[in-house]
């Protein structure tokens, strides 16, 4: 039996994610050590250090801490005064910016030690959450947040909000620790997850057959709705997704879901329950590498899962009904809600509202809430959906975000309105690259090419990480700049905005100033060959004469290098 890892004995030692987080909390301290680091994660916050200022602190001196705060919110859905808090938590305890996450969560970025527990309670006192929004546990559920209020939609959200009502842990810890709650340790605390919870984090999400903007493909466990002209005749259930990987390393990979059967619409939840609980006994607990759903998947193959899966429930599993590509909606702009009101879909660059010289986003969304009261729902690509607002109100908020200097969605380019980058530096304490901070100055360039070649307007996406671990879902995008190292990048290619093809490697080792350069050849060719529509990935495909889509890549990938030589027309 192999030893179980340092996080595991963690988790186990924890008392249910308790530690001794209290006591530090408390404490004289600006920072927490030990297991505390890995229990802190599942209670939503993640211990940072501002790596800008590393270099200049004096020698011996402490690092400048402070903490990431995620907010879990399912199928990205909250109300205007829920936003308006998370908007003043923002200014009063962070750095001033909210985060909108690549799944449809919210983050605040800077938060000390001291004011961390009050961040947390402002959180909850609004009926939100932060508990499992990071951890070896169900992570905040994706589903498609388009306001449609036809029995489709509806099926979506409830079976986003059941997978994260079933799967939330159950320790009174949480409560105990950030909401003065009473304590009341049991061996009965978590019924499902147990005393060391699952092997490693657990993604899930729900999408539609006609609409995929929750990248179903890149999730541990996806929810397919069936849709059948307003309803939905149940759900198609896909295993094994997952996009972290490690550079070099040939027994890491990015993996696609793949289908394991249809499932009723009532036993969906269920059904995303069972598979989590086969991860939850069968994960890797000894090398967190290879700890998650996807490589149980790859190494117990479809056939085994199934049967697993099937002597769970006590059922056969029907076949996944076969669909076509999936389409896939950002929801940009203004949308006619079918109850008549109007949706309008903000573009926020990098997921990041803030304010800068002549582009004051988070002030024009805190007058638009402030003055109409909407709903407010994340996108999976970072942006903000504004809900129910009449013909007054969705006028003045095209109006607001012009003065603000928000540029609308329909005047951007499809290269910059498609793209995302992930925190990087100077937060996330694995970036090796910089990303959301380097990404304006590359859309720029790509974008003045792309302008050139007359391409500006064709759907393109480009998804930039500081490292390989795939937080902006760079290995399913149309061009993806990875982070090897400081200023240093590799270029893939070939993903797609329908998520369901998985990228090739480009070109490895490019400099940040050489990128463009680097793909250069590869647009070109695209302007000149390429069939009347047609995607850069699929001329890509087509190029080098792939027939079957791409399902995984492994660390170790090598540069289909024979392109980048290739020039126009040859
Ligand atoms: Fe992520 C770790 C940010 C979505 C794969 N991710 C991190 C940490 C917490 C860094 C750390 O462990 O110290 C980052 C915090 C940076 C910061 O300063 O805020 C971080 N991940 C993010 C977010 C905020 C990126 C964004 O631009 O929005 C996303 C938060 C989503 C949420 O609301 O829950 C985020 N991360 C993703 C995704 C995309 C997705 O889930 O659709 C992935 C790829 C899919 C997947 O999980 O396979 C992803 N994050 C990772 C990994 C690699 C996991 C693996 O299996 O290898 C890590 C590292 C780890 O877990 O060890 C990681
Ligand atoms: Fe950090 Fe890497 Fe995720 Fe970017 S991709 S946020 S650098 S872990």
């Amino acid at each position: 039996m192999p030893k179980e890892s340092k996080v595991e004995q963690a988790k186990r030692q924890g008392r249910h994610l308790r530690g001794t987080i209290s006591e530090t909390l408390v404490a004289e301290v600006t920072h927490f050590t030990g297991d505390d680091l890995t229990l802190l994660k599942f209670h939503g916050t993640y211990q940072q250090d501002d790596r800008d200022l590393r270099r200049s602190r004096d020698e011996g001196a402490e690092k400048a801490f402070s903490f990431m705060v995620r907010v879990a919110l399912p199928a990205g859905t909250l109300d205007a005064g829920q936003y308006l808090t998370l908007d003043e938590v923002a200014d009063r305890y962070a750095n001033g910016t909210l985060r909108v996450t690549t799944r449809q969560g919210f983050q605040f970025h800077g938060v000390l030690k001291h004011e961390l527990k009050e961040t947390i309670a402002e959180v909850n006192r609004r009926l939100m959450t932060t508990l499992a929004a990071c951890g070896d546990v169900s992570r905040n559920v994706m589903g498609c947040p388009a306001p449609v209020d036809d029995p489709a939609h509806a099926a979506v959200r409830a079976a986003a909000r059941g997978i994260a009502e079933q799967l939330r842990p159950a320790s009174r810890a949480y409560h105990e620790i950030w909401l003065d709650g009473e304590k009341q340790v049991s061996t009965e605390e978590e019924p499902f997850y147990g005393d060391v919870y699952l092997p490693r984090k657990f993604k899930t999400g729900v999408a539609l057959s006609t609409d995929n903007c929750v990248d179903i493909w890149s999730q541990d466990v996806g929810l397919v709705a069936i849709v059948d002209g307003r309803d939905v005749r149940g759900f198609n259930l896909l295993v094994g997704g997952g996009l972290g990987m490690t550079h070099h390393k040939a027994d890491t990979s990015a993996r696609l879901a793949q289908p394991l059967g249809f499932v009723e619409t009532e036993h969906a939840v269920e059904a995303v329950r069972t598979v989590a609980a086969i991860f939850r006994d069968y994960g890797n607990r000894a090398d967190r590498r290879h700890a998650r759903l996807k490589y149980l998947v790859a190494e117990w193959g479809m056939e085994k899962l199934r049967a697993e899966f099937e002597s769970r429930v006590g059922v056969r599993l029907a076949p996944a009904v076969e669909l076509p590509a999936l389409p896939y909606h950002d929801h940009l702009g203004r949308h006619r809600q079918p109850d008549g009101q109007w949706f309008y879909g903000v573009f926020v660059q990098s997921g990041r509202i803030t304010d800068t010289d002549g582009h004051r986003l988070k002030t024009a969304l805190h007058e638009i809430v402030t003055r109409f009261g909407p709903g407010v729902r994340l996108t999976g690509q970072q942006n903000v959906l504004l809900t129910d607002l009449d013909d007054v109100a969705v006028k003045a908020t095209e109006t607001i975000l012009r003065d603000h200097g928000v540029t609308p969605p329909q005047e951007l380019s499809a290269t910059r309105r498609f793209s995302m980058a992930c925190p990087a530096l100077p937060t996330c304490g694995l970036a090796v690259a910089e990303s959301e901070r380097a990404m304006p100055e590359i859309l720029d360039q790509i974008e003045g090419e792309l302008t050139a070649l007359g391409l500006r307007d064709e759907p393109l996406t480009i998804r930039m990480t500081g490292c390989p671990n795939g937080c902006a879902r760079p290995y399913t995008a149309d061009i993806a700049f990875v982070g090897r190292s400081l200023g240093l990048y590799n270029i893939y290619v070939g993903g797609g905005l329908g998520g369901d093809r998985v990228v090739d490697l480009f070109r490895a080792d490019v400099r940040m100033g050489d990128l463009l350069d680097a793909l250069r050849p590869l647009l070109l060719r695209w302007a000149s060959e390429r069939w009347p529509g047609e995607g850069l990935s699929d001329f890509y495909q087509r190029l080098i004469g792939r027939a079957a889509r791409r399902t995984f890549i492994t660390g170790r990938e090598e540069p289909t290098a024979d392109l980048v030589t290739l020039t126009v027309g040859s």
